[in-house]
């Protein structure tokens, strides 16, 4: 039977890859995102395998109604990946834009938890269902002006693991991806607000992690049987490492 997923974000990066690759793999997939356009041009390409849904997680409104307007067919959901999300500044806390927190923490945290609470009822009644979160390296390793980026990520890591905790025995599994360095998205630039060569200069002379690698990580999540549940998945590109503590030398 074919399977269906929702995924948040799904307008570029992680979340176009990931739907790319679940509507290989077999699956139909709800595609989320704001920018309408972009969702219709995913969805001229991979048919009607993909499901077209406007959708802004900060709209809690529209967040608490997602279940009930999806189209009938596509609201018993197998797979949630609560992927939409973004750093926003890399300034130190004492002078980083109050806005830029505000936003990473309505879309991180707030949309991420949302989104959650709308679809787990769905999953609960069926007995089964996957929610895989997007989390990120930065949730524990701390560098300078992942501030509240980082603290985003890391609520990220613990609600994944305190939602392991409430639906043990339900048959919904919950996983976290966290991934360090990985190229080829808006994220960069989006972080840096549209700096291009900002953001193309932390990609300079590195091998990054890719969206497909995070797609593929989903789709072996999403394949496993259904006693196995991933817990925290960390990933990084080959050519990066966790950092060493800082230290100001006099
Ligand atoms: C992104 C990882 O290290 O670029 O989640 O902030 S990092």
């Amino acid at each position: 039977m074919t399977k269906t997923a929702l995924v948040t974000g799904a307008s570029a990066g992680f979340g176009e890859a990931i739907s790319r690759r679940l509507v290989a793999d077999g699956w139909r997939v709800v595609a989320c995102a704001r920018r309408a356009d972009k969702l219709a041009a995913l969805h001229e390409e991979l048919g009607e395998a993909l499901l077209v849904h406007v959708l802004d997680v900060t709209d809690a409104r529209a967040v608490a109604a997602l279940a009930d307007s999806l189209p009938e067919g596509w609201r018993e959901l197998d797979l949630l990946v609560n992927n939409a999300g973004l750093a926003m500044g890399m300034d130190p806390a004492q002078t980083a834009d109050l806005q830029g927190w505000d936003t990473m923490v309505a879309v991180n945290v707030t949309g991420l938890m949302h989104v959650t609470r709308a679809l787990l009822p769905g999953m609960l009644d069926r007995g089964r269902g996957l929610i895989v979160n997007l989390g990120s390296t930065a949730a524990n390793y701390a560098y300078p002006g992942g501030n509240v980026y980082g603290a985003s990520k890391a609520f990220v890591e613990q609600f994944t693991l305190g939602l392991k905790a409430d639906l043990i025995g339900t048959g919904v599994r919950v996983s976290c991806i966290e991934p360090g360095m990985v190229g080829g998205t808006e994220f960069s630039a989006v972080r840096f607000g549209g700096d291009q060569a900002r953001a193309a200069k932390v990609y300079e002379g590195v091998d990054p992690l890719t969206p497909e690698d995070i797609a593929e990580t989903v789709a072996w999540i999403a394949g496993l049987p259904p006693h196995m549940n991933v817990n925290l998945i960390e990933l990084m590109p080959t050519c990066q490492a966790p950092a060493a503590p800082a230290v100001k030398r006099s």
